[in-house]
Order: C-alpha cells, then sequence, then structure tokens
C-alpha cells in the first residue's frame, strides 16, 4: 500500500471563505478520494491560520478578542470544506495547542543549528499578504495583490539565515526537476532563488497574536512561518497519543495558488532543511480562478459564493465545473451562468438523462432487470482507455484532463445509443439478443462511468450505482466493464439533476 500525505493551503480566517478557498480544496479532495478507491493509505490535511495582525485588526473592529473572532470563522471554514464533500483526515488551526508547541519546538531547532540570528528590520509591511514588499515589487507605491499602501516598520526581530540556503536549494530544484509543478512555476521559483535570497524576519516585536519565540518571549513568531509549519505539526497530534510523522512525511503533494508560491517554494524548503527534515515530494501550483479578468479575493470583495451554488444545483455541480471549466493548473474566468450552462449542458444532459435513458429502457424492455449479454467490446475498451487515462491524470494532478478522460465514456455511451437505436430493436421479437448486448452495454458503461467520475461526483456516483442495481462501492479495480451482474435490478431515480430555472445571474454575488 502506497502511503499518500496530501495538503492544501490552511486559508485565513479573516473574512469568510470563497470559491477560491473551496476551489483547492476540492482539487485535493479528488485527489485523496482517487487514491482511496485505490486502496493507498491517504493523509488529506486542511485548516485555517489564524494568528498575525491581519485577523487581530478585523477582530478589534468587531470588538472580540482575537481568539472569539478565529473561533468564529474557523467554523465557517470547517463548514466549507463539509459543504463541499471534502474527506480531510485532519482540520488544522494554527491556534491548537499541539501546534504551537510544535512551532516552538522547532524555531527552537532552527535556531540551536545557527539559522536564526538578532536584527533590525526596516522595511514596506503589506498587512494583507503579511508579507514585507520591496520598493520595486510595488505596483504604483501599491500592493500588487491587494493594491494597498504597504506601512513602514522599524523593528528590532530574530532572521532566519534564508540567504545560506540558496545553493542547497539550488541543487534540490536541479535533482528534482518534478519539485514544482507546472513547469513555469518551477522556473520562476528557481530563477528566483538563484536571483540571491535576502534572510527574512522570522518574528514580530509589535504583535501579540502570535506564538511567542521560545528564547524571546515578548516576540511572536512571524505568522508565515507559523502557518507554513502546519504541515508537519499536524502529524504529530491529528491522532491523539499517536504521532504519523513516521508513517506520512513528506508531503506527497501540497496543493496551492501562485500567491504564496514564494512561501511554499523558498522558504518552506529551507526551513525544512534547517532542521535537517527531508522536503515535500511535490508542489502543485494552480491558477486563479478569475472573476472578470480580477483574481477573486476576499480583500478586494469580488467573491463568487460557493454556498449559493451548492444550494442551487446540488455540490456535485460545484465540483464538477470547478475541475472543468478551467483546466486546472491554468488561470480561468469564472461566472454564475457558466455554471448554469454546463450544468445542463454536460451533467443533466450528457450524465443525467444517460442514467434515465437506461434505467427506463431495462423496465420498459426487460422488467427492470440487467440482460445476460457481454458489454460491446468498442464501449469495453473505451472504459479500459479512460480508466488508465484517468489514472494516470490524476497522478500528476492534471484533474481536468482527467475528468474528460472520464467524460469519454459517457459520450461515447450517447453515441452508441443513439446508433444502436434499442427503441428500433425491441420491436422486432428476433433482434431480442442483440437489445440484450445494447441494454447491458449501455448499463455496465455507465456503472463504470460512475466509478470513473466517483471521485469528482460523490453524491450522484453512489445513486447511479444504486439505480442500475450495482453494488455501492467505488473501488477502482470496478472501473472496468463486464461486471455488473446479469439478474441485477434497477431501480430508476428522480433525475439526478433536475432542471433549474434561472442562473444565480450576473457573476458577482
Ligand atoms: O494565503 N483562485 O491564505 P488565503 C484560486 N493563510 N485559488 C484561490 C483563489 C483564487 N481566486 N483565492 C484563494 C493564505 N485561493 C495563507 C496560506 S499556507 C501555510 C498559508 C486559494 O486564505 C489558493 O489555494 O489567502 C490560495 O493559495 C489560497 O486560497 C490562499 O488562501
Amino acid at each position: 500500500m502506497q502511503l499518500t500525505f496530501l495538503t492544501t493551503p490552511i486559508y485565513y480566517v479573516n473574512a469568510q471563505p470563497h470559491l477560491g478557498h473551496a476551489y483547492t480544496t476540492i482539487a485535493a479532495d479528488v485527489y485523496a478520494r482517487h487514491m482511496r478507491q485505490r486502496g493507498e493509505d491517504v493523509f488529506f490535511l486542511t485548516g485555517t491560520d489564524e494568528h498575525g495582525d491581519k485577523n487581530a485588526r478585523v477582530a478589534a473592529e468587531l470588538g472580540l478578542t482575537p481568539q472569539a473572532f478565529v473561533d468564529r470563522n474557523s467554523a465557517n471554514f470547517l463548514r466549507m470544506t463539509e459543504d463541499v464533500r471534502a474527506t480531510q483526515d485532519f482540520f488544522i488551526r494554527t491556534t491548537d495547542e499541539g501546534h504551537m508547541t510544535f512551532v516552538q519546538d522547532f524555531l527552537q531547532t532552527l535556531k540551536d543549528n545557527g539559522h536564526v540570528y538578532e536584527g533590525t528590520y526596516e522595511g514596506l509591511y503589506c498587512t494583507g499578504c503579511e508579507a514585507f514588499y520591496k520598493e520595486e515589487e510595488l505596483k504604483d507605491g501599491l500592493c500588487p495583490d491587494h493594491g494597498t499602501k504597504p506601512e513602514w516598520l522599524q523593528e528590532s526581530n530574530w532572521f532566519f539565515r534564508l540567504s545560506a540556503f540558496q545553493e542547497p536549494l539550488l541543487a534540490h530544484y536541479d535533482a528534482n526537476p518534478d519539485f514544482v509543478s507546472p513547469q513555469s512555476r518551477f522556473n520562476e521559483a528557481r530563477a528566483f532563488i538563484a536571483g540571491g535570497l535576502e534572510d527574512v524576519s522570522l518574528s514580530r516585536a509589535s504583535i501579540d497574536w502570535g506564538v511567542p519565540l521560545p528564547w524571546a518571549p515578548d516576540q511572536t513568531c512571524y505568522v508565515w512561518f507559523d502557518a507554513l509549519l502546519n504541515y508537519a505539526s499536524s502529524l504529530t497530534y491529528a491522532r491523539p497519543g499517536e504521532d504519523l510523522t513516521a508513517r506520512y512525511w513528506p508531503p506527497r503533494w501540497q496543493l496551492l495558488a501562485k500567491d504564496i508560491l514564494k512561501f511554499h517554494a523558498v522558504i518552506w524548503p529551507a526551513m525544512l532543511m534547517g532542521a535537517n527534515r527531508s522536503l515535500p515530494q511535490r508542489l502543485m501550483i494552480h491558477g486563479y480562478l478569475t472573476v472578470r479578468d480580477t483574481k477573486m479575493s476576499k480583500s478586494l470583495g469580488n467573491v463568487l459564493d460557493p454556498f449559493a451554488v451548492i444550494e442551487r444545483y446540488g455540490v456535485d455541480a460545484l465540483r464538477y465545473y470547478l475541475l472543468r471549466d478551467v483546466r486546472f493548473g491554468s488561470d480561468g474566468g469564472i461566472s454564475y451562468d457558466a455554471v448554469h450552462e454546463r450544468y445542463h449542458a454536460e451533467l443533466a444532459n450528457d450524465l443525467g438523462n444517460l442514467v434515465n435513458r437506461v434505467t427506463a429502457m431495462i423496465e420498459r424492455y426487460r422488467d427492470g432487470i440487467v440482460p445476460n449479454a457481454a458489454c460491446d467490446p468498442t464501449i469495453a475498451s473505451a472504459i479500459e482507455a479512460s480508466r488508465e487515462a484517468v489514472a494516470t491524470h490524476i497522478h500528476e494532478l492534471e484533474l481536468t484532463e482527467a475528468l474528460d478522460a472520464a467524460w469519454l465514456v459517457v459520450r461515447d455511451l450517447n453515441r452508441f445509443v443513439e446508433e444502436q437505436a434499442p427503441w428500433t430493436l425491441a420491436k422486432n421479437p428476433a433482434r431480442a439478443a442483440e437489445l440484450d448486448v445494447v441494454l447491458y452495454t449501455l448499463a455496465d458503461g455507465t456503472r463504470a462511468a460512475a466509478i470513473l467520475l466517483a471521485a469528482v461526483l460523490p453524491e450522484s456516483a453512489p445513486r447511479i450505482l444504486t439505480a442500475l442495481g450495482a453494488p455501492d462501492d467505488v473501488d477502482w479495480e470496478h472501473a472496468a466493464p463486464n461486471l455488473l451482474a446479469a439478474g441485477a435490478v434497477v431501480a430508476p431515480a428522480g433525475p439526478l439533476f433536475p432542471h433549474i430555472e434561472e442562473s444565480l445571474g450576473g457573476d458577482v454575488v
């Protein structure tokens, strides 16, 4: 059995979860579910990033203590993961005691290993990013991500000797050409490292809402060091009394968007090197979901509401739409109208109608009993080919390509139904054996398609299997032809993807 540790970023709780967060969580969940279908031992981690000035400030504006504020908002993110049917094995909060103790121990290790020193920091700081900027990195004097004016900060803090890791990082990149995907992001991160690294401050003197440095408790750990360590701390306390580190470390995939590339592709591996720990195997840097060509972000306020989409179309529609409409890895525009369109054209017409037609025809022509026949060889080989392609693509986190490969079977089945015209065969009793093959092929193929799609459509796949009289078991071994038992009794259900009159309209809530 293979072990798979996989992570999403931990999200800032300074505002509400939006579709951007749901996106990364859903993508990771598709991978996790697929690997479990294949019998792998998966540990899927997500959670919330709760320290730092950003939260302390919003809490103060609301008249709440930081803890009360983050408790409330972290619960919204946990609800988001439940609403998108994510199957995380642990939801970490950086205010967990187990995490905070780990951060202190880790920082002490970095210091004991000679990678930490005291100095003075002066620079421009963007609270939105919780990061320092150089003058030349700003856009007209404003933060390139938030469009706000950074503040000038000067304070004495403790520094992490990032500069010392330039050569080891370059060596790691050169030895591991798939460390960062896609290639363009690998190149970007490598070029940044090759351009020279400056030491980074790992503590803040003026912020109380954080993890105190063990050797200087008047300072708190810089929120990014605190946050990145979640990936390692979680394994030490997720299961009380058990340390999962030996079993799952290092992560097989870490998913994130390009906004936080440098932290994950430069600082994070350097921190791990500084503590003599092995590095994550691969980082997947997916693109931005954009609304009218601008990145969706809480700070900009142009967010699409995942809960509204789920309420109107169901969770499978949201999961399907996000992976289908924007090629995973690239940027892409999203809109409520596009959700509406794909829901009807693909989920309702291609898949939902197929299931309804197949079960209705078996009811009408064979009293609801799956006939004894073999799957048509063309459809059988389409299923075999799709099974290979889906697995290969998911392994590389090419999720859109994986979905496309699975959908080919749905398309082939729809074409098959039209070509074979079972309604004509049914009129001629001499062609009963042919009709058996057609009906069996349709039912068996649709069953296999449900298993190929189960990681993306966790609610519909079991409903399809039940409607076809197949066991509700999405084991990957069953993504193969000729496994539907003859004699199975179909149980036609209502429409899987009922018609929805109106789109949520426009594209901004
Ligand atoms: O950066 N398109 O948290 P965050 C695609 N706490 N993905 C998006 C997105 C969009 N428009 N908007 C957000 C933080 N995301 C830190 C992370 S990790 C140790 C600390 C997703 O709440 C994407 O995964 O700003 C992005 O990297 C992440 O949310 C940023 O979430």
